[in-house]
């Protein structure tokens, strides 16, 4: 690959430093080249007929390793005397970021009645997709079609020619059912690149299939904060500033969007629903022998939530005040929409107090003490969290985007193509891996253009068919993608009214189109779309009108799409073992107007098993030698079916997004964001009575159980010996 000077792996956001410098970013090639930074980076690849001859070719390899010091921890990793990853990063030290006033909040934490404090673990989170990575390339000796199973197939066509050294054209990128995606596959991988040079090079088919084995080690993972956060409150229980020092493991390179999450996406969220007069956070991010993080569902929301709730409830705490009355006086208020955050974003519109009644309403908050008590009463510790959220969808606008680093526009294309026959196809450059956009899609296009769902095709990943697409992450894909369709079937329905005027002999003007027919304003003349399509491809008659009825449309949003909620759960916590059972979990979600309910409570209700995931079983852990440890289903655990509690969900539609057409806000990642903090602050008030004020994440039966008896030991008398 050297030898034919295939390039290095670029990330695709490159975050300007606190100093103004830019980002450490060291080249990393799709095979390792003299170093090998992180277990899981690929030295060679190996190509035979069979997977069985690879295997046993494989085996025959020697490389002859020189074992080096790692470091893995992302706080270690700028310590004194750590192993340096890159000549490049000093200390190990990819990005400072900082953002926001820190002047100020310095003087609000000055002239503040009470401080509180937090030190949070952010646990790293291993994707799990219920299908491995995949690629095949095809067709080396003509135009080479690159099937691979990514989120984002124009993005990856880019990278991947750029890398070859070829003219985007020379590639086609198809990406169909991916088997589920989360984020994580909406990066490069060094794979992409190996397989399509493979094909290029045999001029004969290349095809790869990554083993659950080799998920767990490569595929990019996610969070991975140490948190220090501090919060200053008046004598009334008002928020006066937040101050946040992040450090976030990045792993051994920078990966395609691994350097913005938890930079520009994670800080611009630490607002969150609270009106907070002064905010600053820095963040670093910092090299580690581990595979790279980057996007996973949530990316950098979760995390500011955790920060933001965990900092709530300890403030209740602290002041002796009703954990849902503290944020209720700290909620931004419906009138003061739209606001404008001290930390930069402006939020169009939400209505958070009417958001939280109603969840402390539906999640029976009222009669949640007596709960408690009686079951203490029985001995079982039982506890109540609440989280609120906000959530930056419809990822992004791409001025806001560039001036934070991002090296692509995240804008979205869709064509509206009518068949003569009236049916419908459109092309779009999101990509569906588990969302139902074939089905939300087709309800738009069915809902503009009057006709059946039935016979309207989404198309999806394949840069041969739509022209250009940022692809689906960052719950963009209503309010960016959708927005787009909008845009498109509105130019649609004005070149088909001009058809129909012609049919009709009216003007253009005198024509109203609805339920999939067209009228003349005050008359009983009409033509169905039908006969419209089939004029538009029956070259006879009108002149002045060109042939056909299709048109594109390419929207950029003004701003994010301000989804937020808020989330419940109760929890009994059984004191002897430390397991923790959900017994109920509420949310009411504002994601704006909902084009199908169905379809974003099973996208709500899947981010909640995530966010259960992530509070109480997942711990992806390296040993000090770099050894992945939970390299394995056995290893690493996520929930079954078992550990879901049932989910009471509401949505609140009263706030659709004011600056996109459809009014609608993103969903795929809201039950991610809410939920960690939800649980763990349940578990938390279920075992506050005996001392346990944090656990670090996950909330594992052996360390919930560790927490007790640690708190209990402490709380035992002094020893009469002493
Ligand atoms: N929707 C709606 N009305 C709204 C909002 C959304 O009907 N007001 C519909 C949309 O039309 C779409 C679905 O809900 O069919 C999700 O839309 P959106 O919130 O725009 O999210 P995306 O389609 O962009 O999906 C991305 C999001 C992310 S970032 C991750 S990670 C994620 C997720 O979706 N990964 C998933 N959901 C997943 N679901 C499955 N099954 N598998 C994954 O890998």
């Amino acid at each position: 690959m050297a030898a034919d000077k295939v390039g290095p792996m670029a990330p695709l956001w490159a975050i300007a430093t606190s100093d103004g410098k830019p980002m450490a970013e060291p080249p990393r090639w799709a095979l390792a080249r003299d170093t090998v930074r992180h277990a899981g980076e690929a030295v060679a690849a190996v190509i035979a007929q069979t997977q069985a001859q690879a295997q046993d070719a494989a085996e025959l390899l020697q490389v002859d390793y020189e074992p080096l010091p790692a470091v893995t921890g992302g706080r270690a990793a700028m310590g004194k005397g750590v192993p340096q990853l890159h000549e490049v990063a000093p200390g190990n030290v990819c990005f400072r970021f900082a953002r926001g006033d820190p002047a100020a909040v310095q003087k609000a934490f000055e002239g503040a009645a009470h401080v509180v404090k937090l030190d949070l673990a952010n646990n790293r989170l291993i994707g799990a997709a219920i299908e491995p990575r995949a690629v095949l390339a095809d067709g080396g000796t003509g135009k080479l079609t690159l099937y691979a199973s990514t989120q984002v197939p124009h993005h990856i066509r880019r990278t991947v020619t750029e890398q070859l050294g070829l003219p985007q054209t020379a590639i086609r990128l198809v990406a169909p059912d991916v088997g589920g995606g989360f984020g994580y596959k909406g990066k490069h991988y060094p794979e992409e690149t190996i397989i399509a040079w493979a094909a290029l090079r045999l001029r004969r088919p290349v095809k790869w299939v990554a083993t659950r084995s080799e998920c767990f080690l490569s595929d990019y993972q996610g969070r991975g904060h140490q948190t220090l956060c501090e919060l200053a409150l008046d004598a009334e229980g008002n928020f006066l500033a937040l101050w946040v020092d992040t450090v976030a493991n990045i792993g051994a390179y920078v990966s395609t969007f691994g350097a913005g999450i938890p930079s520009a996406i994670y800080s611009a969220l630490l607002a969150g629903v609270y009106r907070t007069p002064a905010i600053a956070v820095q963040s670093t991010g910092v090299f580690t022998n581990t595979v790279p993080t980057d996007a996973y569902r949530g990316a950098g929301r979760p995390e500011a939530c955790l920060v933001l709730e965990r900092l709530a409830d300890e403030a209740a705490r602290v002041l002796g005040v009703d954990r849902a009355e503290i944020r209720r006086r700290n909620l931004v208020p419906a009138d003061a929409m739209p606001y404008k955050t001290p930390i930069g974003p402006t939020y169009d519109c939400g209505n958070f107090p009417k958001v939280l009644s109603r969840l402390l309403e539906i999640a029976g908050y009222k009669g949640f003490a007596s709960r408690q008590s009686a079951a203490a009463r029985a001995g079982q510790r039982r506890g109540f969290g609440i989280a609120c959220y906000v959530e930056s969808s419809g990822v992004a606008p791409s001025r806001m985007a560039a001036a934070l680093g991002a090296r692509v526009g995240f804008f979205e294309a869709a064509t509206i193509r009518v068949q003569q026959d009236g049916s419908v196809q459109a092309l779009l450059g999101t990509h569906n891996h588990g969302q139902g956009h074939a089905t939300t899609f087709a309800q738009i296009i069915a809902s503009r253009l009057g006709v059946p769902m039935a016979s309207v095709e989404i198309i999806e990943g394949d840069t041969d068919q739509v022209p250009y697409g940022s692809g689906t992450f960052g719950s963009r894909s209503i309010a960016v993608g959708g927005s787009a369709l909008d845009v498109a079937a509105r130019k649609v329905i004005e070149k088909a009214k001009m058809i129909a005027a012609h049919l009709l002999e009216a003007s253009a003007g005198d024509i109203a189109f609805a339920g999939g027919e067209f009228s003349v304003a005050g008359t009983d003349r009409k033509v169905t779309w039908r006969e419209v399509a089939n004029a538009a491809h029956r070259p006879s008659s009108y002149p002045d009108i060109e042939l056909g009825l299709q048109d594109s449309a390419v929207y950029d949003p003004s701003s994010f799409a301000w989804s937020n909620g808020a989330h419940a759960c109760e929890v009994e916590v059984d004191c002897d073992t430390g397991t923790i059972r959900v017994d109920g979990y509420w949310g009411v979600d504002d994601v704006g107007t909902v084009i199908n309910p169905m379809i974003v409570h099973g996208q709500i209700q899947g981010g909640i098993a995530q966010g259960l995931g992530q509070a109480m079983l997942e711990r992806c852990f390296y040993d000090a030698s770099g050894q992945l440890l939970s390299g394995s289903f056995m290893d690493y655990a996520v929930p079954r079916a078992k550990d879901m509690p049932g989910i009471v969900s509401e949505l609140d539609e009263s706030q659709p997004c004011t600056h996109n057409p459809l009014g609608a806000k993103g969903c795929g990642e809201a039950g991610a964001i809410g939920a960690p903090a939800a649980i763990v602050g349940a578990v938390l008030d279920a075992l506050r009575p005996l001392g346990v004020n944090d656990i670090e994440v996950p909330l594992t039966p052996e360390r919930v159980w560790q927490a007790i008896c640690t708190a209990r030991l402490s709380a035992r008398p002094s020893s009469p010996r002493k």
